[in-house]
């Protein structure tokens, strides 16, 4: 035997010995790495004469190919092996119970599970989300809401004033979510389409009432806004959110510094068990208020009366959430108590949908 045929046949015994990927990688770095012995024998032919070379040259080359090509077949066999190995000892047992884990233990407040529900339902119907701050002028929270200067309405707001600054301006945790919208008239053109959900303050604290609370807001403005869309989209929301086919409502006038008319909304509720049952009975509830805007508060968003309508409305979500999850009492709501988020909370992962289902 040559001493090439005797250095392949080594080679091509240790290809077949490598039992996997790594023990044949080893072989490749010791015949055809850097420091190999197949590429230690290339290295020759730089020293060899031209006739040796001649021959030893495709006689070397021959050697390097057929090696590689012995590396490359038996890398195939060895990943199917180890697949088939792995897929005959891995088992996965689908019948196991799911293992707790975060996700699992974690709970979503019914405030925010609430919040989810609504602004899914009118994400449906195509309006926007918008956002804004917590802390705002007297301007955005009153004036541009058609509260006359002085007026006595800013004081029934029970409303945190903050400290006077250097000019004299004093800043106020907003009462309302409704400075919301008076920012959007002034930065989009109509069509709008909003819900505004957030935090508000307001000076009194009970068994029912908190001095943080929770709020969504609602606004549309067009050319031709009307109040029987108004009422069409309140009766389409409240059969979404109390999840029955039909629920009867009434509009009763009401007043708003910032809406006129204003129509407050009651459904259809019975109160003769223990507990309020939604959408059966002869009782009533009030829910909402709502209205068309006020032409002043138009015209503080910097739009026409002349040509723009809107209608708006703002629901308490916290005391709805009570309602449609049976929670007697507000405070446990922000009381961080372990027990009764375990009890009251949702699952993190069975986000309200109109496809999926509210509440599950
Ligand atoms: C309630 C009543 C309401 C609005 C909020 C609103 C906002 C703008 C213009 C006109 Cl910028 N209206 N918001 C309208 C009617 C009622 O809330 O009792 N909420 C708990």
């Amino acid at each position: 035997m040559s001493e090439i045929e005797t250095l392949e046949s080594g080679i091509l015994a240790q290809i077949d010995a490598a039992a996997d990927e790594a023990a044949l990688e080893q072989v490749r770095i010791t015949t055809l790495g850097k420091k190999g012995s197949v590429s230690q024998q290339m290295k020759t032919l730089g020293k060899m004469s031209p006739e040796e070379r001649q021959v030893m040259g495709p006689a070397l080359n021959g050697l390097k190919n057929r090696i590689a090509d012995a590396i490359t077949t038996r890398r195939e066999v060895v990943k199917r092996a180890d697949i088939e190995a792995r897929l005959a000892t891995e088992k996965v047992d689908v019948t196991l119970p799911v293992r707790p884990n975060p996700i699992e233990t974690g709970r979503i407040h019914p405030i925010s599970q609430v919040m989810d529900e609504i602004t899914a339902i009118f994400s449906d119907m195509g309006f926007h989300i918008a956002e804004g701050p917590d802390i705002e002028t007297d301007y955005y929270n009153f004036t541009a809401l058609n509260f006359p200067e002085g007026h006595p309405a800013r004081e029934m707001h029970d409303t945190f004033f903050l400290n006077p600054d250097e000019n004299g301006e004093r800043r106020v945790l907003r009462t309302h979510t409704s400075p919301v919208q008076i920012r959007t008239m002034e930065t989009q053109k109509p069509p709008i389409r909003i819900v505004i959900p957030g935090k508000t303050y307001r000076q009194d604290s009970d068994a029912t009432h908190s001095a943080m609370f929770h709020q969504l807001e609602g606004l549309v403005v067009d050319e031709k806004t009307n109040i029987a869309n108004l009422k069409w989209t309140l009766m389409e929301f409240c059969k979404t959110f109390f999840e029955v086919d039909s629920i009867d409502m009434r509009f009763r006038p009401s007043f708003f510094p910032f809406t006129e008319p204003s129509l407050e909304v009651d459904v259809q509720c019975d109160r003769s068990g223990g507990e309020v049952k939604l959408g059966e009975g002869n009782d009533w509830m009030e829910i909402l208020g709502s209205g068309m805007v006020h032409p002043n508060v138009l015209r503080a968003g910097g739009l026409d009366p002349d040509v723009y309508q809107g209608f708006a409305w703002g629901i308490g979500i916290d005391r709805i959430a009570m309602l449609k999850y049976g929670m007697p009492d507000l405070r446990p709501f922000f009381e961080a108590d372990q027990r009764w988020i375990d009890h009251y909370g949702f699952r993190p992962l069975d986000m309200p949908t109109l496809f999926g289902g509210l509440s599950q």
